[in-house]
């Protein structure tokens, strides 16, 4: 295994004493940050009947109630801002799917410590300022382009912002300016691997990429070798939210044994996402974040509404900061199919598991009077699409039989066209559940 460096090895190395104590005065100053500056927090500390002198250690986080993302939208736009507007310098929203998007305020500081936290994890990454670094998340609104960005100035390394979409630019650019690091989301990377073997390039041998940053959306470890295969780099895994910063909160090192968090500014707990009780390391469930030493918007308990779990035990790269495992859907993404959870990255797997398919599916769930149903449409290699109906109908039948037996529920796939399934040059769409039309 290769020695990556580590960027700040006084946090990232730091003795549990020493984070139990840094956490604990941050969370003391965050909650009287709260208390005094936002009228939402005083409020819900009262009705919880705690005061800020109550929060003596970070044990004593689980006082404290939850945020989730309906208050923030409760409180459109600026109404859980901790500063005054003459000190945010930076304003990002997330696209609001439903109704309202959430506003988010940075001050300097903020914006300083979201860069530490990305040149941190691009070292995790094995990335230093020798590196050209191209990164191909949406900058705007959305946090993944500019926070990888200013990440990739700290670092030293040049950045090449070329944002999302112009695929083929993309390819242009990593050839032509021989760019070591890609940064976008892995259903993008997939699709840029794609066009570099439309553009007749050999991967191996005619790009200098090695590495690729990849978040915003879950991916499963076999969507992670499929594109080490294909673009010929070490895939690692960043995972942000931009209510509690954006990308940076976590990310893998050379081990790939789970995410490496920056407890020392996020403090994350696990709780069983119905009753919100805390669950112990090593158990799966929802992922929760506390901001320490943030400005702009502190967040107290928030409820990411990811599912993962806090792995036990010290990682073999030398941090001790703490590991989550890689994210394994969202609370709200998993599908309740008669009576049964189905998450997308499952029916991803077997994709991958495949020859003959690619990972590109859409999961169609209808309503049929009572009864829920799941139609799969799956690519298929362009080798396998074949006018070969009787081919075509046994190979049907055989990625039914691989999912059933994942899902445990019975399927309709469909296999469509190579290149048929859109694309995408942001975060993937696997899912249509017309039932909710109904
Ligand atoms: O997606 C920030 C980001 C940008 C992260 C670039 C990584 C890289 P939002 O748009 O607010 O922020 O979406 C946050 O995306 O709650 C997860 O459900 C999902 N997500 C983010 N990273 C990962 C990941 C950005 N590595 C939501 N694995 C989060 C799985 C992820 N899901």
């Amino acid at each position: 295994m290769s020695e990556n460096k580590i960027w700040n090895s006084t946090i990232e190395c730091a003795s549990e004493d020493y984070k139990k104590n840094l956490q604990s005065e941050r969370l003391r100053d965050t909650v009287s940050r709260i208390y005094r500056n936002v009228e939402f927090y005083r409020k819900r500390m009262q009705e919880a009947g705690i005061l800020p002198e109550d929060i003596k250690t970070i044990d004593d986080i689980v006082k404290l109630p939850f945020t989730e993302k309906t208050d923030l939208r409760d409180n459109y736009p600026f109404g859980v801002f901790a500063s005054p507007m003459s000190q945010i310098v930076r304003i990002h929203a997330s696209s609001g799917t439903t109704g309202k998007p959430t506003v988010v305020g940075r001050t300097a500081k903020d914006l300083a410590i979201w860069s530490e936290c990305v040149a941190r994890a691009l070292t995790m990454c094995g990335l230093d300022k020798n590196d050209i670094v191209q990164v191909g998340y949406g900058y705007g609104l959305f946090t993944g382009g500019l926070g990888l960005h200013y990440g990739v100035e700290k670092l030293g390394a040049a950045v090449i912002p070329a944002s999302g979409g112009n695929t083929k630019k993309q390819v242009q650019l990593i050839h032509d300016l021989g760019s070591t690091a890609l940064a976008c989301t892995p259903s993008y990377a997939l699709y840029i691997a794609d066009a570099v073997k439309d553009a007749g390039f050999d991967s191996q041998k005619d790009l200098k990429l090695r590495v690729g940053i990849f978040g915003a959306e879950p991916w499963t470890e076999e969507m992670r070798s499929d594109i080490q295969k294909k673009l010929n780099i070490t895939a690692h895994d960043i995972y942000g939210l931009s209510e509690v910063m954006g990308p940076g909160v976590a990310c893998d090192c050379q081990c790939q044994n789970g995410l490496h968090v920056c407890e020392d500014y996020f403090y994350p707990e696990i709780v069983n996402p119905e009753t919100g009780e805390p669950l112990p390391h090593g158990q799966i469930g929802e992922l929760v974040f506390t901001s320490l030493g943030v400005e702009g918007m502190p967040l107290i308990r928030y409820r990411t509404h990811d599912l993962c779990k806090i792995i036990p035990g010290k990682c073999s790269c030398g941090r001790t900061t703490i590991r989550i495992s890689k994210l394994m859907g969202r609370c709200d993404d998993m599908l309740i199919i008669r009576g049964v959870n189905v998450f997308p990255s499952q029916v991803e797997s077997v994709l991958l598991s495949m020859s003959e398919t690619e990972p590109h599916y859409m999961l169609i769930v209808d309503r049929k009077g009572t009864l829920d149903t799941l139609t799969i449409q799956v690519e298929v290699q362009e080798q396998f699409f074949t006018d070969d109906m009787r081919g075509l109908q046994n190979l049907e039948k055989k990625i039914k039989a691989n999912i059933e037996s994942v899902l445990a529920i019975s399927v309709n796939v469909q296999l469509v066209e190579p290149k048929s399934i859109p694309r995408c040059e942001g975060k993937a769409k696997r899912v249509i559940d017309n039932r909710k039309l109904v």
